[in-house]
């Protein structure tokens, strides 16, 4: 019997994986039985059950092995790629602040575009284009209200742009004609931050797919003015970054992203902030009695959904983080198209420590990278 094309096509994305495990030199999983796994079928069904028993980064040997722990096998080398996914959770970009002769604050980002090859799984490198040098770019954090300066240079080897989803002018829009620069070139984008929310930015150079899968994106966050929201100025203050009420959040910056490794207009790898496996191997270690807030951003290129599950727990949502009261409430799956975003709340301070597994419900790209793990502990030293 011939084998269906959805087969086939499954059958040569994970053997692609699997000889990216390869690649890394470590004990890896066979290609036969990549394809046994495959080929027997169940493979979907099974993929979250064998994850969930995944608690650590086992060393995947033979075919009991890869279905017991589904993960990548090595490290990538955080020093060669100038970021670390265990940092890129928290280290926003505040950029530089100054005052305006009217008194308003001016807050100025430097931002350069640059090609760059990074490790994305293991062994699997991918040539990139990068804002300063990174993949998703840096997380940009500023106050509702203030005037925002970004000065964008072009070191890289196609025109670029920085296109960012706020509220300003035409000629700031980062499109072609406004502010999409040669390589070489600078341009700076000014306008007011707002609205408040969980926005992102990306370059809109054309073919505007393959820039953006490419890596040129990152989160674009903009905290509430507790003055500007007096019957919710608690919750305001709670979103504004450097507050006593909002340290007493854990916040993390999540951008999920892909990665076509042969250019086939198909996503061989998935993540959150680019490397494969990368919270199941170190998981995000948590203080069970302070409250965890999520950034949560979709740039997957190719495939039309992502969406983000907790276990063990539910969350409230804030779709795009526009508003101070959840979108949605007790929920423990949301979807996102491409570039949707929303702040995720949730607590553990009722929970027993542990493992907890959080991954999108599209059980591939949980197979193909995109899995991790929240360590509960009761206090985080
Ligand atoms: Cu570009």
């Amino acid at each position: 019997m011939e084998t269906p094309g959805w087969l086939r096509e499954r059958l040569s994305r994970r053997l692609l994986l699997a000889g990216g495990i390869c690649t890394a030199g470590a004990t890896a999983v066979s290609v036969s039985s990549a394809v046994g796994q495959a080929a027997h079928g169940g493979h979907d069904a099974a993929g979250a059950a064998a994850a969930d028993s995944a608690y650590k980064a086992a060393p995947i040997s033979g075919h009991s092995g890869a279905h017991g722990a589904m993960v990548t096998v090595g490290e990538v080398d955080s020093v060669r790629n100038g970021f670390d996914p265990a940092k890129m959770l928290t280290d926003w970009d505040v950029g530089t602040k100054s005052v305006l002769p009217d008194g308003r604050t001016l807050r100025t980002f430097d931002v350069v575009a640059e090609d760059k090859e990074i490790e994305i799984a293991p062994g699997v490198m991918f040539p990139a284009w990068t804002y300063n040098g990174r993949v998703p770019g840096p997380a940009l954090r500023a106050t509702e209200g203030e005037r925002l300066r970004i000065v964008f240079k072009n070191y890289g080897s196609h025109p670029h742009s920085m296109h960012f989803h706020g509220i300003h002018a035409a000629r700031m829009d980062g499109v072609p004609g406004a502010g999409l620069i040669n390589p070489g070139e600078e341009f700076v984008y000014e306008f007011d931050a707002k609205p408040f929310g969980c926005h992102l930015y990306h370059c809109h150079a054309l073919p505007l797919k393959r820039h953006i899968h490419k890596g040129m994106y990152g989160a674009f966050v903009i905290d509430p003015d507790p003055a500007r929201h007096p019957e919710q100025a608690d919750v305001a203050r709670s979103r504004l970054y450097g507050t006593p009420e909002n340290r007493q959040w854990q916040e993390f910056v999540m951008v999920m992203n892909a990665f076509d490794t042969n250019f086939d207009g198909e996503n061989e790898f998935y993540a959150v902030n680019t490397v494969a496996h990368t919270y199941m191997n170190s998981p995000i270690r948590i203080a069970k009695n302070r409250p965890v807030r999520i950034y949560l951003i979709n740039v997957v290129e190719f495939d039309p959904i992502n969406s983000f599950h907790l276990h063990g727990n539910f969350f409230d949502y804030f779709d795009q983080g526009t508003t101070l009261t959840p979108t949605l409430k007790t929920v423990d799956l949301i979807t996102q198209c491409q570039a949707q975003r929303g702040i995720i709340e949730f607590s553990f301070a009722d929970h027993e420590p542990g493992l907890y597994m959080f991954h999108p419900h599209q059980s591939e790209f949980t197979e193909l990278g995109w899995v991790g793990m929240f360590d509960v502990v009761e206090e985080v030293a």
